[in-house]
């Protein structure tokens, strides 16, 4: 009791907490900016951060997460690339009495295994870019693409979902091609020329739902590739609200962008410091903003702004 209560003392007079950051890799525009504002974050309340890049490989975020523990820090945020296979290591964490932070994704464990999780609702974005869609294209007929996020993670399945749903009644809209392109611009790209082979040319496409910005960004240069104009012969729909999107809808070639802040680490830091100095437990998830974007919303102001966001 007594030299807890030394530590306690020692970690809210002088000595910085220390903070173990597992993120998934540098995958997307949207990505790196998190890191960059985790980064900021934790510099402006002086914690110090121990950064790690799994590479999106989950074995390497378990080894990486299993090493904070090892080294007994005074918490840890966790961006899981995939939604299954925490279990034992958040177990581990937990017997260490180490809070674990999630962030962005969700996982499938129990949720007594993490304090709590910062995110935005990752079926309402891919409702809200379905509705967009139904509201675009009224009563004629509408086969859509769809680019996937990484398969398994909780972003390509909720956005995969609540896409659906925001479709939902809407018979002339048809989901004729769905892929993962792994949240990349790379693979976005090179999926895409798949579809517009397999869709005529590109001829029978009337959208792209992509799961996030960077894939509608390399798809966008596909569709250019083929002889077809991107916001126009084939409207484009996608989700992060990154400033290469604005850049894409100033140009008339994106339509819409549903916002995802890169901004997840200055409330998991809000709710473990309240952790840290009265033991008061944040609610399992801490719900982010999300909003639509279309050309009418003054992208190039757009994009000037989040220019300076870290991204
Ligand atoms: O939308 C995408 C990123 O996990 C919700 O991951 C996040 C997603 C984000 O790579 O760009």
């Amino acid at each position: 009791l007594l030299a807890s209560a030394a530590a306690l003392a020692l970690g809210t007079a002088a000595s910085a907490q220390v903070v173990g950051f597992s993120q998934i890799g540098s995958e997307s525009g949207w990505r790196a900016a998190e890191t960059t504002v985790t980064q900021q974050e934790a510099e402006a309340r002086g914690l110090q951060l121990q950064f790690s890049d799994a590479q999106q490989k989950q074995e390497n975020q378990i080894a990486a997460v299993r090493s904070f523990i090892a080294q007994g820090v005074d918490a840890i945020l966790l961006a899981p690339v995939v939604a299954t296979g925490w279990d034992a290591v958040l177990e581990e964490a937990a017997e260490a009495e180490i809070p674990v932070v999630l962030l962005d994704r969700m996982v499938d464990s129990d949720p007594s295994l993490y304090l709590t999780a910062v995110g935005s609702d990752l079926v309402h974005e891919g409702e809200v870019a379905g509705e967009w869609l139904a509201g675009q294209v009224g009563d004629q007929p509408c086969r859509v693409v769809e680019l996937q996020g990484t398969t398994g993670s909780s972003p390509a399945i909720d956005r995969a979902q609540g896409f659906r749903d925001g479709i939902e009644g809407h018979a002339n809209i048809e989901i004729v091609q769905s892929q993962t392109g792994d949240f990349t611009r790379a693979q976005g790209k090179t999926v895409m020329e798949a579809f517009l082979q397999a869709e005529n040319g590109g001829a029978d496409i009337c959208a792209l739902y992509a799961h996030n910005d960077d894939m509608a960004v390399g798809a966008i240069q596909a569709i250019k590739e083929a002889g077809l104009k991107p916001g126009e012969d084939i409207l484009v729909v996608s989700i992060d609200a990154v400033p290469d999107i604005f850049q894409a809808m100033a140009a008339g070639e994106a339509n819409a962008t549903v916002e995802l802040t890169p901004n997840m680490a200055g409330p998991a830091f809000d709710a473990l410091q309240a952790y840290w100095d009265a033991g008061t437990e944040p609610p399992k998830f801490i719900q982010t903003e999300s909003r639509l974007y279309t050309q009418a919303d003054d992208p190039q102001a757009e994009y000037d702004r989040r220019k300076g966001l870290g991204y």
